[in-house]
């Protein structure tokens, strides 16, 4: 080696230089990894897991959310008082914006006290209707952001969702996207569906809910697998180990892209409950710490010996109290967002919730999000991961 370099350099020296170089990268590029991996504090992005202490996060906005117009993939897969309130109010303004986004910065004021950072998307204008060749729809809103970002390491990942209300959301986070790209994270967009008809299973049009129940029963959801398509919120990160569930947003297509996308490092399973609506896995099976795993007593995961083999304790949540849900179940009282192992953002109205995280040890922060739920969901939904103080860890 020695002999072979010298006489490259009598050759050329600036050769010499860069086959040198290559060759001490290839002596100390795995190290390099490794110091990569454990010195976090390089990039402004970095998240493993939902447990972790969290340093900063993404929370939503409720201005400017509006009610998604009418179409298959919303209606199909609503009942009863939910269907009446889409039907009347599709396409409209959500009304009671001033209250839920006094409830989300009073929820981002309390983050801030527990030091961690927030951040906030940009308003968009939803009302503005925009057409694809497939398709004309207007948008939602930027109060959202755990059903697009899928933080994984120091990648955010854009999401393709599966509602052509939620086809331009991407928009209200681009300021951010580029500033934590041009700080050092990984920016990835999944492949953008097409959103035609062939996504959506005309089957579901004009269903009864018992028609759709026998469906999903049978594996069919609104979306097809035309195309890839899932929401980041249909995935619980564990560290090496990613659990997924096929759901009404997320087919098989969209599970397997991040599979391969994300490589040998990590492990995706697909998992599947008794559920018979499933959209979004974070009022299902939620992860608190390593070793325990949260789930929900009437959606039973049917692979929950994953957990089990690997001496994970599956604790069953208690039932809601509070009974003030729209557009998600009352079971997002499980809907938390985990500050760390021993700390825990929760409904203050869930009483159950923290006499179940008080036996484990775990502190309860209470805060109130009532109003901001009917826009989509709670503590959890209501957020995205940026940064916590994490490592890619194997706990399975
Ligand atoms: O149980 O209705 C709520 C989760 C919304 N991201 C549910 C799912």
């Amino acid at each position: 080696m020695a002999i072979a370099a010298l006489a490259q350099f009598q050759r050329s020296p600036s050769l010499w230089i860069l086959s040198t170089g290559r060759f001490f990268t290839h002596l100390f590029g795995r190290q390099n990894r490794k110091l990569q991996s454990t010195a976090p504090d390089d990039c402004p992005v970095n998240s493993h897991n939902e447990w972790d202490h969290l340093e900063e996060v993404i929370v939503g906005r409720a201005e400017g959310a509006y009610i998604p117009p009418h179409s298959l993939e919303v209606e199909a897969i609503c009942d009863g008082e939910l269907l009446s309130y889409y039907e009347k109010h599709a396409g409209q303004p959500f009304a009671r914006v001033a209250e839920a986004e006094s409830e989300v910065k009073e929820f981002c004021r309390v983050l801030e006290h527990e030091g961690v950072t927030v951040r906030r998307p940009d308003v968009q204008d939803q009302s503005f209707v925009y057409s694809t060749p497939d398709f004309s729809s207007s948008g939602m809103h930027s109060a959202i952001p755990r059903d697009i970002i899928l933080t994984v390491g120091n990648e955010l990942i854009e999401s393709p969702m599966a509602w052509r209300s939620r086809f331009f959301e991407y928009r209200g986070y681009r300021n951010l996207m580029k500033e934590y790209f041009q700080r050092g994270a990984k920016w990835t967009t999944a492949p953008k569906p097409f959103m035609s008809d062939q996504l959506y299973d005309q089957d579901y049009v004009g269903t009864s809910a018992e028609d759709r129940r026998s469906l999903v029963a049978k594996g069919k959801f609104v979306t097809t697998e035309f195309e890839p398509c899932f929401d980041a919120a249909d995935f619980m990160r564990c560290g090496r180990d990613i659990f997924a569930q096929r759901s009404h947003v997320t087919n098989k297509f969209g599970i397997e892209w991040l599979r391969r996308h994300l490589g040998d490092d990590y492990r995706i399973h697909e998992v599947s409950f008794g559920d018979l609506n499933p959209m979004h896995i974070d009022a299902t099976l939620l992860a608190i710490r390593p070793g325990i795993v949260l789930s929900n007593p009437e959606r039973p995961c049917h692979q929950i010996d994953i957990f089990e083999k690997a001496g994970w304790k599956v604790v069953s949540v208690p039932a809601p109290v509070a009974d003030d849900s729209w557009v998600a179940s009352n079971w997002i009282s499980m809907n938390v967002l985990m500050l760390d192992e021993n700390r825990v953002v929760v409904s203050a109205k869930e009483y159950p919730m923290h006499k179940m995280f008080e036996s484990l040890g775990i502190q309860c922060i209470k805060v109130d999000l009532s109003v901001a739920n009917e826009i989509g969901g709670s503590f959890h939904c209501w957020t995205a991961d940026v940064k916590r103080k994490s490592t890619l860890e194997s706990y399975f």
